[in-house]
């Protein structure tokens, strides 16, 4: 029958298809084709771009951490080295040139020349020659200054400081501008003034004018070194001495303006 011809044909036509599709049926073929489509999608699926998106990101934000750390450690190398060298460069400036008053009073700024310290409004220099009371306080004159006067107890206590870092020995004491060889048991400070009996620092039984250690000297003791090495108890460090024994010697002048 023509109808069933036509079915049959129907079933022919659907025949060479099932053959040719193996088996499948044509939506699979859709399928298939869309399966082929995807073929070259498939390992680039939405979830899995995600993921490498996300991962990228990740590594490219690691990067970036990476290099400002790196970036910051420079950083901190440079401003450390250039600390270091500024500060370096200071106090060579201090030791080899001059020294200043990091903090004026009455806004004075204050230096001394190089070899000299300063403290307060005044330079010391401690010679390191020893000489006699005499020859040591012409070296002080000759520098533009004299053996140092002490004023204050503050001045005491910073020069007995400063001498138990630069005595080598218990003997190796400085020279002071303090003396009675005018008349005896009448001290006088170099710049003519008598010293204020309120304001001394003798160490324990002096000044004992002690004349058994010097025959050539028969005056006795008449100048006044001064320096404990280990320290002297309540600053008291002055001892009088004969003006001819060789000993080292502090300087004093007043310190000059910037
Ligand atoms: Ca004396
Ligand atoms: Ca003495």
């Amino acid at each position: 029958m023509p109808e069933e011809e036509v079915t049959y044909a129907d079933v022919r036509f659907k025949t060479p298809k099932a053959t040719d599709a193996a088996a499948s049926p044509s939506s699979d073929d859709t399928t298939y084709s869309e399966v082929r489509i995807l073929k070259s999608d498939p390992p680039v699926s939405p979830n899995i771009i995600q993921q490498q998106t996300e991962s990228n990101r990740k590594c490219h934000v690691t990067s970036k951490k990476a290099a400002l750390l790196l970036l910051s450690l420079l950083l901190v190398a440079a401003v450390v080295t250039l600390g270091v060298t500024i500060s370096n460069k200071m106090v060579s400036r201090r030791n080899h040139t001059e020294s200043e008053n990091d903090q004026p009073e009455d806004g004075k700024h204050l230096k001394c020349a190089a070899g000299w310290e300063i403290h307060g409004e005044k330079c010391y220099y401690f010679t390191t020659t020893k000489s006699s009371w005499n020859v040591s306080r012409a070296g002080c004159k000759d520098k533009g200054g004299d053996l140092v006067k002490i004023d204050s107890r503050e001045e005491q206590k910073f020069l007995e400081a400063r001498l138990r870092d630069k005595m080598e020995e218990a003997e190796d004491k400085f020279w002071i501008g303090l003396t009675d060889s005018e008349e005896e048991g009448r001290w006088v400070w170099v710049d003519g003034s008598p010293l204020d009996t309120g304001l001394t620092f003798w160490h324990i039984k002096e000044p004992d004018d002690w004349k058994g250690e010097n025959r050539e000297n028969p005056k006795g003791e008449d100048c006044v070194r001064m320096g404990e090495r280990g320290g002297a108890a309540d600053l008291k460090c002055w001892f009088d001495k004969s003006c001819n024994v060789p000993h080292k010697s502090i300087c004093e002048k007043s310190a000059e303006t910037r």
